[in-house]
């Protein structure tokens, strides 16, 4: 399974927006990570709305959305997605998670499921026919710059078998939160394949030689 790199937009510098969107795309980054926030299901506002559309803009690279916001299939009609996007939500979100991946589905994007730290993953086993991939949140999400939650890199192993056992082979395992080159690698190991990357690797220092460095460290 191809092993890729999602920078993670909130993690730029704005003021410098055009330079590191130029760097992606010089790259080959196949994804760019926009995490939504809604100050109630994560303790934090982000990006929004407007922000994807003048993304969508300015750039061909399709986007990964990460919508970290309660009962998303009321708000999905508000985001600008389609054919190619990627659209995640929280199992911790929704009463209605189901409902919400097929409405994601239905309009050409990618359905994945998001899962906090502490939530088990049998809470997602009856989903897994509508899901082209998991999100595996290796911390807490509604901010950058956190520490790894240990134990969710046995998780991303988890993950991975179920996905396996149910005939989804093809699914892919994203990680997200503390991917530094340390724990891209164990990550890489436990089985993930979509590294988003923010203050822990790319967007510290140059971009260049971190975007490089994260590529060698996650293919081994
Ligand atoms: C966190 C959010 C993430 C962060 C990313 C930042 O709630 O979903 O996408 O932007 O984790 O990366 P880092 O390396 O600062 O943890
Ligand atoms: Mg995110």
């Amino acid at each position: 399974m191809k092993k890729m790199i999602f920078p993670s937009l909130m993690c730029m510098d704005f003021t410098k927006f055009s330079e590191q969107l130029s760097t992606f795309e010089r790259h080959g980054i196949e994804y760019l990570h926009l995490d939504v926030m809604d100050g109630s299901f994560v303790p934090n506002f982000t990006l929004g709305t407007d922000f994807i559309k003048q993304v969508r803009k300015v750039t061909d690279i399709p986007l990964d959305i990460h919508l970290m916001i309660n009962d998303p299939e009321n708000k999905l009609d508000w985001f600008e997605f389609g054919e190619g996007d990627i659209v995640s939500i929280h199992v911790e979100s929704t009463k209605h998670l189901q409902r919400a991946l097929q409405k994601i589905k239905a309009r050409g994007a990618k359905p994945y499921v998001a899962i906090n730290p502490a939530t088990p993953l049998v809470m997602i086993e009856d989903v897994l026919e509508d899901i082209d991939g998991i999100l595996v949140m290796t911390v807490n999400p509604g901010f950058a710059g956190q520490k790894l939650v240990p134990q969710t890199l046995k998780k991303i192993a988890r993950a991975r078998a179920l996905l396996d056992a149910n005939g989804k082979a093809d699914a892919e395992i994203e990680v997200d939160g503390n991917v530094s080159f340390i724990n891209a690698k164990l990550m890489s190991e436990a089985g993930a394949n979509i590294f988003v990357a923010g203050t822990s690797s790319v967007f510290v220092g140059n971009m260049d030689e971190n975007i490089d460095k994260l590529r060698d460290v996650i293919n081994g």
